[in-house]
């Protein structure tokens, strides 16, 4: 399967610069693409100058509200972010036009940073852009969650999470949550922290993507996860993550495994599933997931029948509402890899959370500018009182 890749702002940039570079090692490494190309909007020139591998012409790296930031982004307001995006869209569609393979895509994902302003702000509105005029092919988002120390330091920037997600998930098909704060690794620098997170919050778009474009007939799976299982999978709110357990070079006898190694070899898939759930790049419930889907990666001589119906087993016991997909790419050398998405979960506490912190803001700053009573109706309080970015 085949993304067009687009990046939103400065995180939603980065993400995409990520997935062109892995792109790159797909390409070289396996004879494969995953894209069909990345593109990176901003309303910042900086920004737009801070990436490596998405090319560097005017079509690839598109600069909005040029003329109204003078390229200095949008300053955290994400209502201007979409405003910019209603006026300049045409660039991003003139972008996605002049991209040579276009054809070749299979659905568009497109990327930003929740609480920031120009990627919050232009993401639904370009996403509602681009599938008004391609509506023929899905549009999926993946939408980047803050740090807590911006959730709490920034009363802005929970408001700018509400109303992205809020206004994102009323266009596209799916919306992956990647939640910031559960890949922090407390004691590295930030720019090496972002640059590890976006490289863990790509690999498992790169181990999904792979198998459904492989060519050699030495790797293709028992059961290949093509574009069309991932397509049926992906609904509503969406998280990813993935696992994995290295094999350990083990003592033959007279060629064959010791019992004991059989039996351990056979867990190592479910602890690979373990840890891809441990990792799912949002704390959630799988019992509140509606669909999901697995990727087995092992060399093939680890794969088993046995492995493969342990792993099935597993998921649909903290999973049993789902319908769940699978394949297997008989790839690699070290290590088994497990791959997974829940989709179409409902009740996501994050998500409500968000939802009714964005009600509280809307509330406080309706009172503030006001100076009126205004009741506040409590948590419950309807969700169209949410502004709506598109
Ligand atoms: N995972 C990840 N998060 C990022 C990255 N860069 C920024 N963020 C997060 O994204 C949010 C801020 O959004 P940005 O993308 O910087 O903002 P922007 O869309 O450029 O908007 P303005 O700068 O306000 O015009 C914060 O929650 C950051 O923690 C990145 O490279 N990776
Ligand atoms: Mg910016």
């Amino acid at each position: 399967m085949k993304l067009l890749v687009i990046g939103c702002g400065q995180c939603g940039g980065r993400i995409a610069d990520e997935f062109a570079r892995q792109n790159i090692v797909a390409h070289n490494q396996r004879g494969i693409d995953i894209i069909t190309g990345a593109l990176a909007v901003n309303t910042d020139t900086a920004d737009l100058s801070g990436l490596s591998y998405i090319k560097p012409d005017y079509r690839h790296r598109i600069l909005i509200g040029g003329q109204r930031t003078r390229g200095h982004g949008v300053g955290k307001v994400n209502e201007i972010g979409a405003e910019i995006a209603r006026e300049d869209g045409d660039k991003v569609l003139e972008g996605i036009r002049a991209v040579e393979r276009f054809t070749e895509t299979d659905a568009f994902l497109l990327i930003a940073g929740a609480a920031g302003g120009t990627g919050s702000g232009s993401i639904p509105v370009l996403a509602q852009q681009i599938k008004e005029r391609y509506a023929e092919k899905p549009l999926y988002a993946i939408i980047v969650l803050p740090f807590r120390y911006e959730e709490i330091t920034e009363e802005r920037s929970i408001y700018n999470v509400g109303t992205c997600l809020k206004s994102t998930y009323l266009v596209a098909d799916a919306v992956f949550l990647i939640d910031n704060q559960r890949y922090v690794r407390e004691k590295s620098s930030i720019s090496s922290n972002f640059a590890n997170i976006n490289t863990r919050i790509v690999t498992p778009f790169y181990n999904l993507l792979c198998p459904g474009e492989e060519t050699n007939r030495k790797y293709i799976g028992a059961r290949v996860l093509d574009a069309g299982d991932i397509l049926q999978t992906l609904a509503g709110w969406v998280v990813i993550g993935n696992g994995t357990a290295s094999v350990p070079r083990i003592k033959m006898f007279d060629g064959k495994l010791d019992f004991r190694d059989k039996a351990s070899a056979t867990l190592r898939g479910v602890q690979a599933m373990n840890q891809a759930i441990t990792a799912l790049s949002l704390g959630c419930k799988p019992e509140d997931a509606k669909r999901a889907l697995y990727l087995l990666t092992a060399p093939p001589g680890e794969m088993t029948m046995d492995m493969i119906n342990q792993i099935s087993s597993y998921l649909k016991g903290i999973a049993p509402e789902a319908i769940i997909r699978s394949g297997d790419y008989p790839r690699g050398k070290g290590s088994i890899d497990v791959t997974v998405v829940l989709s179409e979960l409902t009740n996501s506490r994050k998500v409500m959370d968000y939802f009714n912190k964005a009600l509280r803001y809307t509330h406080l700053t309706k009172k503030r500018r006001g100076g009126i009573e205004y009741e506040y109706k409590g948590i419950e309080g309807d969700l169209s009182d949410i502004p709506s970015l598109l």
